[in-house]
């Protein structure tokens, strides 16, 4: 029974009346609403799961691109072109700039505010900076929640932009349709992320800052590293070098996105990718309630209680304390 119909008489409760309301308008492409709508998933609100569940079955009609790679090569700049090249198509665009090293981000990045400025008045782009805080399900969780806000409200692009070497790209992995890397030349962050193995992440690689004298040396670096790592794979990124401030390059890189998007789309590729991400989504939220359950027990299971004191007299070992915990406690058999 969800909580709509547990209230007593023939009106919603009131909180769920405020979601329904709030659903009601972001769906209708409401920027005031969208913004609330992505605060309360910001803040954690217990509200923001209900908007949330209103709005997921309106999810899924947006392309999601995710634009990474370390700080500086360019991102902001560049999706600031690719705006343009999409607006130019007449289809509306959502932009999450994500950066986890700053916990203060509401509203926009200085950086964004000067990059984003000429599409702050366009109504046909939202556009919306996140930072860390907030949310027990960590910023990963909070993006993601983000980006159905903004495909349920209607955004025919999503841009999420996220700054990384090495380990924080693999937040933009689980809700992208397409991933682009952005490096730059003569960066040590560059040099660093192609050492950190990121080239598996990618679907499009940009060498930003095209103007840079050493671009074109690093292009050769980048192919001749993708030959040896991704050789095996079906797909092959495409790289295209850009000077996202003067938009050079940046059209081409919308058709590598859209061609991209499209083999994918035809191959079934899409839809099945769709489906492990959200997999993945509703694994990692299991397992986080599933965890807390257990530290519940912990703390009144009289058999769990026993099995760990055990293990702390050194009796039993880990392994077959957990074994145990399975089968005495929660009546499942391990699996291998
Ligand atoms: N020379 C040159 N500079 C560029 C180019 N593209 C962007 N820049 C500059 O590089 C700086 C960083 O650009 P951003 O677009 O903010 O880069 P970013 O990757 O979004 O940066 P963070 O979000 O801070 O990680 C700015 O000063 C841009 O003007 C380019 O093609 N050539
Ligand atoms: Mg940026």
């Amino acid at each position: 029974m969800n909580r709509a119909q547990s209230w007593e008489g023939s009106e919603l409760a009131p909180d769920i009346a405020q979601a329904k309301d709030l659903a009601d308008r972001t769906l209708t492409g409401d920027r005031r609403a969208i913004a609330r709508s992505i605060s309360l998933v910001e803040d954690g609100d217990p509200l923001a799961g209900e908007v949330i569940r209103l709005l997921f079955p309106h999810t899924g009609r947006a392309i999601r691109v995710g634009i990474t790679g370390p700080p500086g090569v360019g991102k902001s700049s560049l999706i600031s072109g690719l705006i343009k090249a999409v607006r130019a198509e007449g289809r509306s665009v959502g932009v999450v700039s994500v950066d986890p090293s700053s916990p203060f981000t509401k509203g926009a990045l200085l950086g964004d505010r000067i990059r984003l400025t000429e599409h702050f008045l366009d109504t046909g782009v939202f556009i919306r900076s996140m930072g860390s805080r907030g949310h027990l399900g960590g910023l990963a969780e909070t993006t993601m929640e983000a980006v159905m806000v903004l495909d349920a409200a209607g955004k025919d692009v999503v841009f999420v932009e996220t700054v990384g070497v090495g380990q924080s790209e693999i937040e933009v992995i689980g809700i992208s349709d397409v991933i682009i890397l952005v490096l730059m030349p003569g960066s040590g962050d560059s040099i660093q992320a192609l050492k950190a193995g990121v080239m598996e992440i990618p679907d499009i690689i940009v060498v930003n800052k095209k103007d840079h004298p050493q671009a074109e040396q690093m292009c050769d670096e980048i192919g001749a590293m993708l030959c040896l790592s991704a050789a095996h794979k079906e797909w092959m990124p495409p790289i295209l070098s850009t000077q996202a401030q003067l938009d050079e390059g940046v059209t081409e890189l919308w058709l590598a996105v859209e061609d991209y998007v499209a083999r994918q789309r035809a191959s079934g590729e899409l839809e099945r990718r769709r489906a492990r991400q959200l997999e993945q989504e509703v694994f990692a939220l299991a397992l986080q309630q599933m965890e807390r359950h257990l530290r519940r027990e912990a703390g009144s299971n009289l058999v769990l209680a026993d099995i760990l004191a055990q293990v702390a007299r050194r009796e039993v070992d880990p392994l077959t304390a957990q074994e145990r915990i399975l089968t005495e406690v929660f009546g499942v058999s391990p699996v291998d």
